[in-house]
C-alpha cells in the first residue's frame, strides 16, 4: 500500500471546521517536530473547538519547554485514553502503525473520525484521509499551512512551538532538509517574535556535566579502524559508575568522531546492565551524490540488528572485546 496524500489541507480544514470535540496527538515519544505540531494545533484550536492534547508515551523532559502552559493528556497506555468520543482525531508527523502503540487499536476503531498531516516518507493507513508532503522540512510547516487553511491568524503562541518542530526536524538549519522553503517558513514564524534563542538553550543546551564526562571516556576510547575511516567507542559499566552517568546521558555522544575530516563511520558499543552490548552507529552521506559510504544498515544486520542506512545499531551478546571484533569482521565485509 503506498502512502501518499488523499486530501488536501482545504478539505482537512474542512473537517476540523465541521468538528466541536477535537484531540491533537502524534507519534510516541514525541520529538520537537511532533510535540509543537500538536501543541501549535492545540492552540490554534483552543477558541474555537473544545480541543485536547495528547501525547503519547515518555515525553522526553526537553519538550516542556515546546509544551509550555499548553495543557495536555498523558497516553502512556490505552487504560489512559479519555472515554469522552471525540469528533475528529488529528495525528500529526506519523502515519506508523507502530509510533502510536498506546492509541492505535483505538485508532482503528474509529477510522472514519481519523485524518493525518505528516511529511515523512513511509507510513500506514492510520487516517484514511491524510495530507502526506515528504518534501516538507517538518510537520509543523504542514500544520502553519492547515493554521492558514482554517482561516486562523499566526500568532507567537502558535509560531513558537511551530518554529521549535522546523528547527529541530533540520538540525537547526543544518541538514539538506533545511531548504529555501524551510527557511521562508522560519522568516515568517520568527517574524512572529519567536525567542529562537531562549528555545535552542532550552531544548538543547540542557545537559548535566556528568554528560561531558562520559563524553570524555567515550572520546578517550576511540581507536581508528579502516585506516581512519572508522572511530569505534566504547562505554562500561564501570564508566557509568565513576562519572556518575545517566544512560538517556549517551544520546548522540555516537556522532562526536565525525567531525574528523575522513572519518566516514562511528561506533559506540555500550555496556548494558544485562551484560550485552548495544552497539551504535553512524556514518556520513557519500562527499558526492551516488558516491560510496559505510552503510550501517547493512552492517547492523550482520550484527543481528537493524536501522537506516546512516544511523543504525544493534544489541549483541558477548564481552566488550567479543563484540568489537565482531563489529571489525562485519564493518570488513560491508565496507564500501
Ligand atoms: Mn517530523
Amino acid at each position: 500500500m503506498t502512502y501518499q496524500r488523499t486530501a488536501t489541507l482545504d478539505q482537512l480544514a474542512a473537517r476540523i471546521k465541521a468538528a466541536d470535540r477535537v484531540v491533537c496527538t502524534a507519534h510516541a515519544k514525541p520529538d520537537g517536530d511532533a510535540a509543537g505540531s500538536v501543541v501549535a494545533l492545540t492552540r490554534a484550536l483552543a477558541s474555537t473547538h473544545q480541543v485536547q492534547a495528547w501525547l503519547a508515551g515518555p515525553v522526553p523532559p526537553p519538550m516542556h519547554a515546546i509544551i509550555g502552559d499548553t495543557p495536555w493528556i498523558s497516553i502512556r497506555e490505552s487504560s489512559d485514553i479519555p472515554t469522552q468520543e471525540p469528533d475528529l482525531i488529528i495525528v500529526l508527523d506519523t502515519g506508523a502503525r507502530s509510533q502510536l502503540y498506546p492509541m492505535v487499536e483505538w485508532l482503528d476503531a474509529r477510522r472514519d473520525r481519523v485524518i493525518g498531516i505528516d511529511h515523512h516518507a513511509s507510513g500506514d493507513d492510520v487516517a484514511p484521509e491524510r495530507f502526506i508532503d515528504a518534501s516538507a522540512a517538518s510537520c509543523t510547516m504542514l500544520v502553519m499551512e492547515l493554521i492558514d487553511c482554517l482561516g486562523i491568524t499566526l500568532g507567537q503562541d502558535m509560531a513558537t512551538p511551530l518554529f521549535a518542530g522546523l528547527a529541530t526536524d533540520t538540525g537547526w538549519f543544518r541538514q539538506a532538509n533545511a531548504d529555501a522553503r524551510a527557511f521562508a517558513a522560519a522568516a515568517r514564524l520568527l517574524a512572529c517574535d519567536v525567542d529562537k534563542d531562549g528555545l535552542y538553550r532550552a531544548i538543547e543546551e540542557t545537559a548535566r556535566p556528568q554528560r561531558l564526562s562520559l563524553q570524555a571516556r567515550a572520546l578517550q576510547s576511540i581507536q581508528w579502524r579502516q585506516d581512519g575511516q572508522v572511530a569505534v567507542m566504547r562505554l562500561t559499566q564501570q564508566d557509568f559508575e565513576d562519572t556518575e552517568g545517566r544512560r538517556s546521558e549517551v544520546t548522540g555522544l555516537v556522532n562526536a568522531p565525525l567531525v574528523v575530516a575522513g572519518g566516514e563511520m562511528a561506533a559506540l558499543l555500550l555496556e548494558e546492565s544485562s551484560g550485552a552490548i548495544k552497539v551504535s552507529m553512524r556514518s556520513k552521506p557519500p562527499k558526492h551524490a551516488g558516491g560510496d559510504f559505510f552503510n550501517v544498515s547493512q552492517i547492523a544486520r550482520e550484527l543481528g540488528g537493524g536501522g537506516h542506512v546512516h544511523a543504525a545499531g544493534a544489541e549483541v551478546q558477548g564481552g566488550m572485546d567479543e563484540v568489537s571484533d565482531q563489529l571489525d569482521a562485519a564493518i570488513e565485509r560491508c565496507r564500501p
